[in-house]
């Protein structure tokens, strides 16, 4: 029930640290993310949090984009994402703009862990306001090791061992034109993974299905191994309830964003929501992704 623990050996910095809910999120107060980029010991303490709260907040990070990417490589290699290209000056920087021209119904609106329709999705990513709208445009991050230890003892046997499949066509990709979407599939391959992953730095033990799953890929029953069926009876409702976990509000924090405010977040343990309640208004953030390694 305890969050993971601090590592030992990490000094103590001015650091002050205020969860946002008793389950995930803390915003921390008195750090400048271009000195966390150059300092080792307020780096590590960082980190460590990190991996304690999932997703960090800070106001007031009125730096560069370059202090921007360094503090976030120091994370790990950062991704050129294969959907959206990267600053051209800022390799990693990938610009999430938002205005009247951007079609409401094709983003955002969906629980999602990043790029799960990939071998190896995502460590995590340090996203950064540059301008919010008046109203609205916050973002929803939920713990997915809660929704696993909070799932009821029999549904943690029935899925212990279980696979499935995800795909980029399973929610964003669809509204893709159709050449790109058959390209980026021959190109990832819709990639299966565990349905309960472990945190490869914790140890915990995470709900690793979303928006981008879409079907068991090892899930049989007495009815459909006696009578030979590919389908499986009851894996679509099982697969539904896996994803709805998600959507429980005590999971999740939700942050409203201010220009300058940046969010750091691990993506192997959370899913996230950029709510799409503010069109036409503009809305523009900036976000350096993480490489991460194949879920286990
Ligand atoms: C992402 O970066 O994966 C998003 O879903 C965008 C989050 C946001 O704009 O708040």
């Amino acid at each position: 029930d305890t969050p993971a623990p601090v590592r030992p050996g990490v000094l103590r910095t001015s650091i002050r640290v205020e969860p946002l809910t008793c389950t995930i999120g803390a915003e921390l107060f008195g750090v400048n993310l271009g000195d966390a980029a150059r300092d080792d010991d307020l780096f590590s303490e960082i980190k460590n949090l990190l991996l304690q709260y999932k997703v960090l907040f800070l106001r007031n990070q009125d730096i560069t984009r370059a202090e921007h990417v360094a503090f976030a490589s120091r994370l790990g290699p950062l991704e050129d994402h294969p959907v959206v290209g990267s600053d051209p000056d800022h390799p990693g920087l990938v610009r999430i703009y938002k205005d009247l021209n951007s079609n409401p119904e094709h983003y955002e609106n969906a629980l999602h862990c990043d790029g799960t329709w990939r071998e190896c999705p995502p460590m995590g990513a340090v996203l950064r306001c540059v301008e919010t709208p008046e109203v609205g445009g916050d973002t929803i991050w939920v713990n997915m090791a809660e929704a696993y230890r909070r799932l009821p003892d029999h549904i943690k046997t029935q899925i212990a061992g279980l696979r499935a499949r995800h795909s980029i066509e399973a929610t964003f990709g669809a509204v893709m034109p159709m050449e790109r979407r058959h390209q980026l599939k021959a190109q990832f391959k819709d990639p299966e993974h565990p349905v309960v992953r472990t945190h490869p730095e914790t140890d915990e033990k995470i709900l690793f299905v979303n928006a981008f799953t879409t079907h068991f890929v090892n899930y049989h029953t007495p009815e459909n191994v006696r009578f030979g069926q590919d389908y499986a009876p009851g894996a679509g409702n099982l697969l539904a309830y896996l994803i709805s976990q998600a959507a429980v509000p005590e999971y999740q924090v939700r942050w409203r964003w201010q220009k300058n405010s940046v969010a750091i977040w691990d993506n192997r343990s959370t899913q996230h929501y950029a709510v799409q309640d503010y069109w036409p208004a503009v809305r523009k953030m900036e976000r350096a992704g993480i490489v991460g390694d194949r879920p286990f």
